[in-house]
């Protein structure tokens, strides 16, 4: 029975059935403990021999279970390391490296070409004054052209800026003339309280800039837009320049690229025009330089405030500006940079 019995221990092949094993040998209710117990019925001088050979047969198994445990023991480790070997061969998994947002890579190219050129780029907060926004570009409170932006008011003079034009007004305030023109671009977010649709956004993108000196002209300004057109988009586009309204330019006009859509024959996302308008521009209002303590008589300019949103739509056939604010991975990753 003692060889049996340690041939079972040996063959027990894991850890949890050599416990309930090790109870039913050893344990209160095995055969050693009841021997044993039975001991004090056996005549007085068998009794030393008895517990000696109970105590050597308990010291054997109890021995056997122990080098099985280890073995059991060694072996699961084995197991678990053969598990976990690490193939240092193996080619590794890429990581995935975020990028830019489209429009950010947008915002980029339109830097670097104006920084190549000379302006420095400058960026001014989202929550406005109503003086920066409005009064300091020429539009009073009351005034009609403010329902020209419809605006998120925080306070009767807090807002959330409807354009970067505010940054004229800043940067005019604290231009020192003596030490040169004035070029400046200042990229940003803007809001307005505009229905989304596929060409207008409640939140978008503008890139306001200003070149104010002694002897500016329109034409300088039109040259400048024609020069980001075809920088940004190549000549497949053409731009138009049409008369219109801004209260802190005059003369205004609106520029318009042919839709990229149709290719300029009109069609729903162009409303039927063939073209795209893209930005606002002039020649800076007196009252704006004045405003801003800047001799109107001396100093003139230009100014324009383009929509880097409808710039990325042009560039890459988006037909609905609001997949840039959708945050879809499968749609941002199309304009990784690796391509
Ligand atoms: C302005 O915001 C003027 N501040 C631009 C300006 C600056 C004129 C300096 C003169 C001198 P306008 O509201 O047209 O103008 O907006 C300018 C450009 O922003 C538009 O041409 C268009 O490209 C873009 N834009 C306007 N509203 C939205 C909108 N809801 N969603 C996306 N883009 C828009």
């Amino acid at each position: 029975i003692r060889q049996q019995r340690k041939q079972d221990i040996k063959d027990v092949g894991d850890l949890k059935n050599l416990d309930a094993l090790r109870v039913e040998l050893l344990g209160k209710k095995g055969p050693i403990t009841q021997a044993l117990r039975g001991m004090r019925d056996l005549p007085a001088d068998q009794r030393p021999k008895f517990g000696q050979f109970a105590n050597t047969v308990r010291d054997e198994l109890q021995g056997a279970i122990e080098a099985r445990r280890d073995e059991l023991k060694k072996d699961r480790l084995n197991k678990q390391l053969a598990n976990e070997k690490i193939d240092v061969t193996l080619p590794g998994k890429p990581v995935a490296q975020g990028q830019p947002h489209v429009i950010q890579q947008i915002i980029d190219q339109i830097e670097d070409l104006f920084i190549g050129m000379g302006y420095q780029v400058l960026t001014g907060p989202e929550v406005e004054e109503d003086k920066y926004n409005f009064e300091m570009m020429n539009l009073p409170k009351d005034h009609p052209a403010r329902d020209m932006q419809d605006t998120f008011y925080i306070t009767k003079d807090i807002l959330m800026r409807t354009q970067t034009s505010p940054m004229q007004a800043r940067t005019l305030e604290k231009h020192d003339f003596s030490k040169g023109p004035l070029k400046m671009i200042s990229p940003g977010v803007v809001y307005r309280r505009d229905t989304d649709d596929p060409t207008h956004s409640h939140q978008f993108h503008q890139v306001e800039g200003i070149v104010i000196d002694k002897h500016i002209t329109m034409a300088d300004l039109k040259g400048t837009l024609e020069l980001i057109a075809h920088e940004l988009f190549g000549n497949r586009f053409d731009i138009r320049l049409r008369p219109s309204y801004f209260p802190f330019t005059e003369p205004s006009v609106e520029a318009d690229i042919t839709c990229f859509n149709c290719g300029g024959k009109g069609c729903a996302v162009c409303k039927y025009t063939g073209w795209i308008e893209v930005l606002g521009a002039g020649m800076v209002h007196p009252n704006v330089l004045e405003m801003a303590g800047v001799d109107s008589e001396v100093y003139g300019g230009f100014a324009f405030g383009l929509g880097p949103d409808r710039f990325a739509m042009l560039k890459y056939g988006v037909d609905d500006i609001r997949n840039f604010y959708l945050n879809d991975v499968r749609f941002l990753t199309q304009f990784s940079k690796k391509g």
